[in-house]
Order: structure tokens, then C-alpha cells, then sequence
């Protein structure tokens, strides 16, 4: 039997868009880039040869289009997982289920996501300006457990190692941490030879979760030189940022194809930012347009 989705689980708006993004089905290409800025979704389509439909509503700005004759959809999620869950839910739904029976359609449209973001460095190879590829992400924001496919996604032995070398128990730094891989072939297309692939936390936080103390202190003060160090079977992690993991989580479950590229904007490490980030991650937005 079809399953039905009812008004209250898949909300449609008067108008037939979907109830957070205001995207209609129609307006929907298989290509897909995510930027957590609203304002970042302007540059991205600054490249396009032309736009066929623009919408906005809170932080979620979209805008569909052609580049070098490829359809491209173009999303600002926000910030934070919590957003992640919302876009790729409503993304996935107009994609795969039919807005007017509201019932599951019968082949799946496979979807191909990238998101541009920034992030923190966290190693000595990570220094700002630096373009990381995640290959895999570990989730300190917890959403992945809300869904029951999760432990057959997860790499169950990574999550083990990374949890024993914290020595985090209990509630201390709770949820546990979820280690998701992103799509191998569209790593390769998209980070090429020209960026680091790397190990991306994203947390939950921007200062707590990724080890920032301003006045009050942290639950574990050891918590960056303990991840900076963390080394499992070759891997390292290279960097923080607040989404990967949940795009990277939920396009698995759904069966789309996804991963992240950030620019580095801070190295933890050597204590260094840079605040004009804005107009060089121009370079990292047309390397993906190209790729994708
Ligand atoms: C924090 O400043 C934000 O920057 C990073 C983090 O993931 C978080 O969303 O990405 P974006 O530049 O895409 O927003
Ligand atoms: N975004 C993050 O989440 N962390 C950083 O340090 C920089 C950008």
C-alpha cells in the first residue's frame, strides 16, 4: 500500500509550496547547493545565465537557474542541524511525493547536494583559506537518532573509538556523537585535487560545542587537544562546522547524494581568523558550480 501523507505531516501552503521554503515542486532541479547564508545564495546565482524562480521566507532563500546550461537549485538553510532537518525533508518531499495524492511516488528522484560553507581549521594542514571536502562528518547535534536507520548508515567502530578517546560518559557533552561517510563518488568530483579531504566535525554550538571559552567555562577544557589528536584507522579531523553531518546523515537514509565543502575562515590551532572571508569564497562557489 502507498503511504498517504496527511496535511498535519506534510504541510502545503495555499499556494502549493511546501510550508518552510515556499518551493513548488516544479521549481526543483536535481542539483542542488546548500549555503547556510541567505545572502550567499545571491553570489551563487550572480553565475547563472538566467533564474526561473527566486523565493524567500525567514532564513531559507532559494533561487533556480542555469549554469552552463546545467539546472541548478540554489538554498540557504540557516544555521544548525535543526535547519538541515527541515531543508532536506522539504527538499526530499518535492521531489518524491506527489503534492496533489500526497502519496509517495513511485520512482525515486535522486538528488545531488552540496553545501558551501565555512568552518575552523583544526590542523596544521587547515590553514585559513584552505577548501575542505568532508568525507566524513561526525554529528555532535544528535538528529541522526530520531531515525531508525541510523546504526545502519553510522560507522559504528569510528563513533566507538571517538567516544572511548574523549571519555565522555554520561550526560557530559551528550547526545553521543554519530560518524556518517559522504557520497564517495561526488567527493571525488567535487573536492578533485585542489582541496582537502577531510574529517568534519559539526556541532551543535559555535562556541561550547566546538571548544570556544568566553566567560563561562567548558564541561571539558581538554576537548580540542584531545580532537586535534584523535587519529582512527588514517583519519584525522580537520575541521568544525554546524551542518555536515545531518545533510550527510539524512541524504544516506533517503537515498540522495551529498557532501560538504567549507573555506576556512579560523584555525584553531594557531589561534588566526580572517573576517573578509566574503569575497573569496567566490573561487570555492564557481570550483563546485563547475563540478557539480
Ligand atoms: C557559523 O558561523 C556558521 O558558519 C558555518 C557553520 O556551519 C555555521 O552555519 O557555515 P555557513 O558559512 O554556511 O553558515
Ligand atoms: N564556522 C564554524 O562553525 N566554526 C568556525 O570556527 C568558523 C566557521
Amino acid at each position: 500500500m502507498k503511504k498517504y501523507f496527511a496535511s498535519s505531516e506534510l504541510i502545503i501552503n495555499e499556494d502549493g509550496s511546501i510550508f518552510h521554503l515556499h518551493v513548488k515542486p516544479e521549481w526543483l532541479a536535481d542539483k542542488v547547493i546548500l549555503v547556510g547564508d541567505p545572502g550567499r545564495v545571491a553570489l551563487v546565482a550572480s553565475h547563472f545565465e538566467n533564474k526561473e524562480c527566486e523565493v524567500e521566507s525567514r532564513e531559507f532563500k532559494t533561487i533556480t537557474g542555469t549554469y552552463k546550461g546545467k539546472r541548478i537549485t540554489v538554498v540557504s538553510t540557516g544555521i544548525g542541524c535543526d535547519n538541515i532537518d527541515i531543508v532536506m525533508n522539504e527538499l526530499d518531499a518535492l521531489a518524491n511525493i506527489d503534492f496533489q495524492t500526497r502519496e509517495e511516488k513511485p520512482q525515486l528522484r535522486q538528488l545531488e547536494l552540496v553545501r558551501i560553507g565555512t568552518c575552523g581549521g583544526l590542523q596544521p594542514n587547515t590553514p585559513v583559506g584552505t577548501f575542505i571536502c568532508s568525507v566524513k562528518s561526525i554529528g555532535f547535534d544528535g538528529l541522526l537518532n530520531f531515525y531508525s536507520g541510523r546504526n545502519s548508515v553510522c560507522d559504528l567502530p569510528f563513533e566507538r573509538a571517538f567516544l572511548n578517546d574523549m571519555g565522555w560518559t554520561g550526560n557530559m557533552c551528550a547526545p553521543a556523537p554519530y560518524v556518517i561517510d559522504a557520497d564517495a563518488e561526488l567527493i571525488e568530483r567535487i573536492a578533485q585535487d585542489d582541496m582537502v579531504r577531510g574529517v568534519t566535525i559539526a556541532a551543535g554550538g559555535f562556541f561550547g560545542p566546538q571548544g570556544r571559552e568566553l566567560r563561562i567555562q567548558l564541561a571539558d577544557p581538554h576537548q580540542n587537544e584531545k580532537i586535534e589528536k584523535f587519529e582512527y584507522n588514517g583519519y584525522r579531523i580537520t575541521n568544525f562546522e554546524m551542518e555536515s553531518s545531518a545533510l550527510a546523515g539524512l541524504s544516506r537514509l533517503m537515498g540522495h547524494k551529498a557532501t560538504t565543502v567549507c573555506m576556512v575562515i579560523a584555525n584553531r590551532l594557531i589561534k588566526e581568523a580572517n573576517t573578509g572571508y566574503k569575497n573569496t569564497i567566490d573561487v570555492l562557489i564557481k570550483k563546485v558550480l563547475d563540478r557539480i
